[in-house]
């Protein structure tokens, strides 16, 4: 399988977030991206390509052109106040707040676009992002030329961004990006697993009311993990959406059998709706160690999971989103692709 893979991710790093009271240095680091490289290369899963640059015209498919023009400016106009460091939010939409009109300025848009503080916008944060789609997309230009497989390395990760919103260390969202664009090169149905430990609140926004993309999830429950407010399931999609969207928010210590019975739904379902290619929102932070998450997968249950998602017998995108335990990220992420060539 081949690998796309951006150098350019290392333009974006982290000062740090605020999490439960304390600020902590970054979990999504740099090395995450560097330790999965290296184990593609360690087991020689197959050539790595630099990405093909993109339009932006593919991004504001799926996200308003506001969010993304943000992410572009934002951390020179958190200069020109007269400020150092990353940009952060300082407030954030609720009810009754005036979602119908964007505010003018640095910190009203920052509240207006974004969910949380863990995902702050540096001064070449923009490359990286970019980059990161662009490596999704190349991934997709992969499988239109006839590849049942694909490995898009992204850095930074996308799930948790929606059209309009940006948060848990995602900008823009490239598996949805890259959905997108499977529509418009020809595939008349597209269905995103996403294995991540966290619900993949981003996606499931972008697509609720269409059935031209199927989202099945598998997650931390939300009553009990980030990002909290979404994830239920009886989210089932909405209008012509609704029977598309499928949740299985699972509780703090899910192991192989609960977790995988999930799994084997979840295909079923995307085999049903005859999908034409899968796009697989690849996060590692199932895993056992991982330092951020309450789920106890091993790592021959990543190489399972490969060959579980194999068995749709349809093209496969594989975008990498989370995965914190940095030790262990290569060798699971790509346990997953090796498992999926069998
Ligand atoms: C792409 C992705 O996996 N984003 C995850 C974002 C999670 N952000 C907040 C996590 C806070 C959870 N608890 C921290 C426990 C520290 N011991
Ligand atoms: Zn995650």
């Amino acid at each position: 399988m081949k690998t796309i893979f951006s150098a350019d991710h290392l333009l974006h790093q982290s000062p740090g977030e605020l999490i439960f009271g304390e600020f902590l240095p970054a979990f999504e680091k740099p090395e995450r991206a560097e330790l999965v490289l290296g184990r593609v290369k360690e087991v020689g899963l197959g050539e790595i390509r630099p990405p093909e640059s993109f339009p932006v015209s593919a991004i504001t498919r799926v996200h308003a052109p506001g969010l993304v023009a943000l992410l572009q400016s934002a951390q020179a106009e958190w200069e020109g106040l007269g400020r150092t460091g990353a940009a952060y939010p300082y407030t954030w939409m609720s009810r009754g707040m005036r979602e119908d009109r964007v505010p003018a300025g640095l910190d009203g848009r920052l509240a207006y676009y974004s969910f949380d503080c863990g995902t702050p916008i540096t001064k070449t944060s923009w490359q990286a992002i970019k980059s990161s789609v662009d490596v999704a997309l190349s991934g997709v230009a992969l499988l239109n030329s006839g590849e049942r497989g694909a490995f898009s390395l992204c850095r930074p990760p996308g799930h948790h961004a929606g059209a309009d919103h940006y948060g848990g260390y995602c900008f823009l969202n490239n598996a949805a990006i890259a959905a997108q664009k499977l529509l418009d090169d020809g595939a008349k149905r597209v269905a995103i697993l996403d294995v991540d430990y966290h619900h993949g609140n981003g996606t499931q926004q972008i697509f609720y009311r269409r059935d031209d993309v199927l989202l099945v999830s598998l997650h931390g429950h939300p009553d009990q993990e980030y990002p909290y407010l979404l994830g239920w399931e009886d989210e089932i999609g909405a209008g012509a959406g609704e029977g598309f969207n499928l949740n299985f928010p699972l509780r703090w210590g899910t192991a192989w059998p609960e977790w995988s019975a999930a799994l084997e739904a979840g295909l079923k379902r995307i085999t049903a709706y005859g999908a034409d290619a899968v796009v697989v929102s690849l996060g590692v932070d199932t895993y056992k160690d991982d330092p951020i998450s309450h789920f106890l997968l091993e790592h021959e249950h990543f190489t399972q999971m490969g060959a579980r998602i194999a068995s749709l017998r349809k093209p496969v995108l594989f975008v990498m989103e989370g995965g914190y335990a940095v030790a262990e990220i290569g060798i699971n992420a790509v346990n997953v692709l090796t498992g999926f060539e069998g």
